[in-house]
């Protein structure tokens, strides 16, 4: 081989080793729902957060924010599970292994969560005081916990 070829292959290969070593181009199916989850959850949070606040006392309550925020919650409780697929336990990942050889398990769990995240929006649509909420709002916060617990990394 010439030795222009031999230098523009050597480039064109540490380019591309390059390029995937720092996750650029297609993410694989893994990857996706990997990413997929990990949005889902961040948009739990991002709504799980201030209903939190809210009920410690250190943000005023709003009803009509609370139970925006409890029915989005809710809802979004109905998606994570779709991005378990198997063998995405890849990259940057806290999902333990064991959520993969405990499926129904880990299926119960997230159908926990869904059923009393249904609850807290269902009692919030008509609840005036936090106090009310209180109860529901800690066995949603239970049924993180529970899953996370057992199948989240730290
Ligand atoms: C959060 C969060 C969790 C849950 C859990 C509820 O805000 O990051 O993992 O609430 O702590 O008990």
């Amino acid at each position: 081989m010439k030795r222009n070829t031999v230098l523009s292959c050597t480039a064109a290969f540490l380019f591309v080793a390059t390029a995937a070593a720092h996750g650029v181009g297609t993410p694989t199916p893994a990857q996706r729902a990997v990413d997929y989850r990990q949005g889902v959850y961040h948009a739990i949070g991002w709504n799980f957060g201030p209903m939190a606040g809210m009920v410690k006392g250190e943000i005023p309550f709003d009803a009509k924010d609370f139970a925006l925020r409890a029915e989005r919650v809710a809802f979004l409780s109905t998606l994570p599970l779709e991005g378990f697929i198997p063998n995405s336990r890849v990259g940057k990942t806290d999902a333990k292994q064991e959520i993969w050889d405990n499926m129904d398990d880990f299926k119960s769990k997230m159908k926990t969560f869904q059923t009393e995240a249904g609850k807290l929006a269902e009692a919030a649509k008509t609840a005036s005081a936090v106090d009310a909420l209180k109860p529901q709002f800690g066995k949603v916060g239970q049924a993180c916990k529970d899953c996370h617990d057992k199948y989240k990394e730290d």
